[in-house]
Formats: C-alpha cells, structure tokens, sequence
C-alpha cells in the first residue's frame, strides 16, 4: 500500500531489496538518509552506505510545492519507463535503473553524488563545454531510436502507445507551457508591473497567438518519437570532478517522468530556451559568449549525430518504416533532401518551443530561479523584459526566425539592448 516515505521507511525498503543492501553495504542503521528534493513535483533522497550509494524518488499525491494540487501517483512509473526505453541507446548519458516498486510509487537509480544540476552549476558561474553537446547526443539518440525512423512502425506505435498515457504530465505541459500564458489566468504570476506592457503585448499579439497554435497542435498531433518530455536545464547533471573543463566530465539527464510521443524539436526547445533564460539572466558579455556557443553546440550536434544514425541505418538495412529504403537510400542526393527537410521541421519547432518555454517561465506558474543572480528587482525585471521580447519576436516571425542561426543573431541583439 502507498505511503510516503521518511527516513526510516526509505531504509526498510531498501534493506528489503538484496541487490540495493549490497550496493549500499553495512546495516541499514549506517546509511545516511539526505533529502534532495528540487523539483516541483516529488520527493527526492540520497542515500549513502559505507560501500556506495543510491538515489530514491517518490511520487506524491499532489505537487510536492503545492499540497492542495492533488495529483495520481503514476509519473515515477512514467519514468521508469522511460529509463529502460531509452538507456539501451543512450548509455551514461542518463542514470542505470535500480528498481522500482510500483505500490510505493518508488524509483531508485545510480546516485550522482559527484554531480551538480547543470542550473545550480551554471547560476554558481560554473562552465561546462562539453554539457551541450552531450545533451545533442542524447536527445538525437534517444529520439532517434525510439521513432519510426529506426523501427518497424509497429514496433515503434507499440514503444510509444504506453506513453501516450502519460495524462497528468501532459496535460500540466498543455496548460502551464502552451495555454496559460496566453490567457488571463489565475495560476500566471509574474515579478512585477513592469512586466504588465509586455505580458499584455503577448497575450493580445495574434501572429504570436497563431504561432502558439501552430505549437500546440505539434506538441500533441505530432508524434515523431518518444521524448523526455521536461529537458530544462534542471533534469541535466553535470559532473564536477574538480576541473570542471576536464573533457572527462560527465553529463547525464535525468527526471524522465513527462515523457511522451511527440515532436522532437519539444525537447530540443526546452533546452534551448533554458539555456537563453540564463543568458538573460546574467546579462554579461562573458556568459553571451559561453551560452550562445552551447546554444550553437546542442544544435550542431544534435543534428550531426541525428543523420548520422539515420544514414548508416539506411546503409546497414535496418532502417525502420519512416525511411523507405527503396525510395531513398539509392539515390544520396535524396536522402540529403530528405534529411534536411526533417531537420528543417525539428529546427523550426525548437525555435518556437525555446520562445513558449521562456515565456511560461518569467509570466506562467513554474518561475526558473537564474533571473535571482540579477542585483535587484529592476536588473530582474529589465532582463526578464529582455528576454520576453527575444521570445515574442521568434513566435511572431517564424518564417525569418526559425533556424539556429537566426535565433542566435537575435538572442545578441535583444540580450545587448
Ligand atoms: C506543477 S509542475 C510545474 C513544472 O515543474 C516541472 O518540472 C515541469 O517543468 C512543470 O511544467
Ligand atoms: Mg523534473
């Protein structure tokens, strides 16, 4: 029966799984029970034992930050699924699964006790040049694998149908991140009145409200793979292994839990857009420089490793349904054409969900904390106010604004202003 877990309870479920107790070593008595919980949603702990240690998620009935908001308890599911879906492919750049107890809602995975997430790390002035580029393999890994670019269509519908049920944390990404924020609503809050001109521009602005639309019925009529669904810059762990731009450091993400079938510029957007929100942030020449280059880096390798997958899958014949080899893998040209026109779509969805990704997180429900790094309440507003407009200019525009490259030149351009 589910209940929620304190100290004691996350010792005894542990003590009674055998390959857990050994990881941990010692008697449950020994192990130090720390609460890490971050996130919105659950409750998060790490755990230490004299010979290693384990990292414990629970689910909770509401959202973890707002008791009153009940919620089912199945997102931990979600996430375990997750995991063994996309860890074949992926490797260390996620977390190895350790159990999961489906009664208790209770996920264990690998503890990154050497790591920090990428926001902290990022906010406390860290550098990390390869952490982009880690998360452009991961996401063209997983994606790829798990679309009908590289299955049977039947093999992939049966992959991706079991999270298409993914309702509660779909439809939280529906209201907070596509609708909300477009509308007068009481779970909008924003910093202060400076932002009303501009919260108000975009509501009413209707090339933005076209591009939204647009977005929406991507998001959930456009299935191409199956997505971690929540890529912000707080479900990536970067290793700090003392130099931090050692080229060993590691990068893993994490937090599955919202995954779905979608398109894949979704998670390619979160990223993005998270990383210009601490761009904004900031405000300083130095962090334009190293944030426009990771911005520039996911892309290139996002995109380099993506048509790789697929052209090599397309040469070896185990390409799925989505690339008939008979009609493509002949001729290199076409494939070429073909590649690029989907990579075209997935470069232009990334542009608009960075834009509806920073809008959410200055005017919606769920606030990013890097904007606290400005001096005061006016450097926060003003940067906010920024970085707003960067993205009201990328909904509004699409068809001049959605490649990397443009999205870059306009980044510099509001982010000097
Ligand atoms: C009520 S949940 C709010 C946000 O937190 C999660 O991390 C997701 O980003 C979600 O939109
Ligand atoms: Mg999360």
């Amino acid at each position: 029966a589910y209940r929620t877990l304190d100290a004691d309870g996350i010792r005894a479920v542990l003590a009674a799984q055998p390959a857990l107790a050994a990881r941990l070593g010692g008697p449950p008595g020994a192990w130090r029970v720390r609460e890490v919980s971050d996130g919105n949603l659950n409750n998060v702990f790490l755990i230490g034992g004299p010979a290693g240690g384990v990292c414990v998620k629970q689910s909770l009935p509401h959202v973890r930050v707002d008791p009153d908001w009940k919620m089912p308890l199945d997102r931990t599911a979600f996430e375990a699924a997750y995991l063994r879906a996309v860890r074949p492919h992926v490797g260390d750049l996620t977390t190895d699964i350790l159990h999961f107890d489906p009664d208790l809602f209770v996920l264990v995975v690998e503890s990154l006790d050497r790591h920090v997430v990428l926001r902290h790390g990022l906010m406390q002035g860290g550098d990390w040049p390869d952490a982009a580029r880690a998360v452009g393999a991961f996401v063209a890994r997983a994606c790829f694998h798990t679309s009908p670019l590289a299955l049977p269509f039947e093999r992939a519908f049966d992959l991706l149908e079991p999270f298409a049920r993914n309702h509660t944390l779909t439809r939280i990404t529906v209201d907070l991140v596509l609708t909300d924020p477009y509308r007068v609503h009481p779970r909008n809050h924003w910093l202060s009145p400076e932002l009303d001109p501009i919260a108000a521009e975009i509501r009413a602005d209707p090339a933005v409200r076209r591009r939204v639309g647009a977005l929406q019925a991507r998001f959930l009529t456009c299935r191409q793979a199956l997505l971690h669904g929540d890529l912000h810059t707080g479900s990536v762990m970067v290793s700090t292994g003392g130099n931090q731009a050692e080229t060993q450091a590691e990068t893993r993400i994490i937090d599955g839990e919202f995954a779905l079938p979608g398109p894949i510029g979704f998670d390619c957007g979160l990223f993005v857009g998270n990383l210009l929100m601490h761009l904004f942030a900031r405000g300083d020449a130095d962090a334009e420089t190293r944030i426009l280059r990771d911005v520039a880096r996911f892309w290139t390798t996002f995109r380099t490793d993506f048509t790789t997958l697929w052209r090599d899958a397309i040469a070896a014949g185990t390409a799925g349904d989505a690339v008939p080899a008979d009609l493509f893998g002949h001729d290199p040209s076409l494939l070429r054409q073909a590649q690029d026109d989907l990579l075209r779509d997935i470069e232009s969805d990334m542009v608009g969900f960075a834009a509806t990704e920073i809008i959410r997180r200055i005017l919606g429900y769920a606030h990013v904390p890097d904007f606290d790094l400005a001096p005061d309440r006016a450097h926060r507003a003003h940067r906010q106010n920024a970085a707003l407009r960067l993205a009201r200019d990328l909904l509004a525009d699409p068809d001049r604004t959605g490649t990397t490259d443009a999205l870059l030149a306009l980044a510099r351009r509001h982010a000097q202003a």
